[in-house]
């Protein structure tokens, strides 16, 4: 299991889903970065970052405009504070260049990090959603290093045609999937727990913030759902994060404070 030791007041966040049509998300999150350059000693993004990423050379090369500012501010904090970069569903692809080139670095979860409030599991989320099979069956494929270098030696517009297709039929089968098996497995919870050595989870992915209470083999353990973001809608926001410090672990969704 992946470790790694970090003092100091740590904030997550996770799922911002960056894309090129959510300027409102974007600039919350700005907001957020600022914050988290003048108020934690490290930051873990953890995972889905962006919408889809195809891989770094579309980022590095020529961005879209919307992406190069979210660079610039990716970069402005990581050379501020420690910035961990964790790959979710939609990122997977993220990779050493990109982190390179933001002065990032990237984050193999599930990861034990080692906290001044203690060990904590910290994962994208997604590898949990196990009553899922289709998912399942889908990440197996696009996690396989083979897949990924064919993949990444596509056109560019080809790589981004084939993420447009994954993400329809995403949004397509979500429709009609039933909303539990959208959600974390609480087996699959339980034993990455136990192989972790951990009570403390930190995820992200499901897009349902909220601190769980859990008996894990006559211990209790707690598991901290980060929320996602999302202020372009025409929804009520919403947005977040979770700070990690020596006076313990708190939920912050209160959309606004990301823009204060
Ligand atoms: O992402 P979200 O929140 O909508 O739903 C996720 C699961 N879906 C995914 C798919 C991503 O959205 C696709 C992102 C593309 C990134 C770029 C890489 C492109 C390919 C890389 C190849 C190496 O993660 C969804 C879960 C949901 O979370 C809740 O947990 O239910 O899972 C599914 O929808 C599973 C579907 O059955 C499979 C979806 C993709 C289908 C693949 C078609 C690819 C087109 C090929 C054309 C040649
Ligand atoms: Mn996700």
């Amino acid at each position: 299991m992946n470790k790694l030791s970090l003092q100091g007041a740590v904030w997550v966040a996770s799922d911002i889903h960056l894309g090129a049509a959510i300027p409102e998300t974007a600039r919350a999150f700005q907001g957020f970065l600022d914050q988290a350059r003048r108020h934690a000693d490290a930051l873990i993004l953890c995972g889905d970052i962006f919408d889809a990423w195809v891989g770094d050379d579309h980022a590095l090369r020529n961005p879209p405009d919307w992406l190069a500012a979210a660079l610039d501010e990716l970069r402005t904090t990581a050379r501020a504070i420690p910035l961990w970069l964790v790959r979710g569903n939609r990122d997977f692809l993220m990779g050493r260049a990109l982190a390179d080139a933001l002065s990032a670095r990237l984050l193999d979860a599930p990861v034990v990090l080692d906290t001044d409030a203690g060990p904590i599991l910290l994962a994208h989320g997604d590898e949990y959603c196990t009553d899922d099979h289709a998912y399942q069956r889908f990440r197996r494929i696009v996690r396989t290093p083979w897949v990924q270098q064919v993949f990444l030696a596509l056109p560019l517009g080809l790589r981004r045609a084939i993420a447009a297709r994954a993400r329809a039929r995403s949004r397509q089968t979500r429709r009609t999937k039933p909303m539990a098996i959208m959600d974390v497995n609480p087996a699959a919870i339980a034993q990455a727990l136990r192989d972790s050595g951990c009570h403390i989870l930190i995820h992200g992915h499901t897009h349902r913030p909220a601190i769980h209470t859990l008996d894990l083999d006559g211990r209790t353990a707690q598991r901290y759902v980060l929320p996602d973001w999302e202020y372009d809608g025409g929804a009520p926001p919403r947005g977040g994060w979770i700070e990690i410090d020596a006076a313990g672990i708190r939920l912050v969704t209160d959309p606004e404070s990301a823009q204060s």
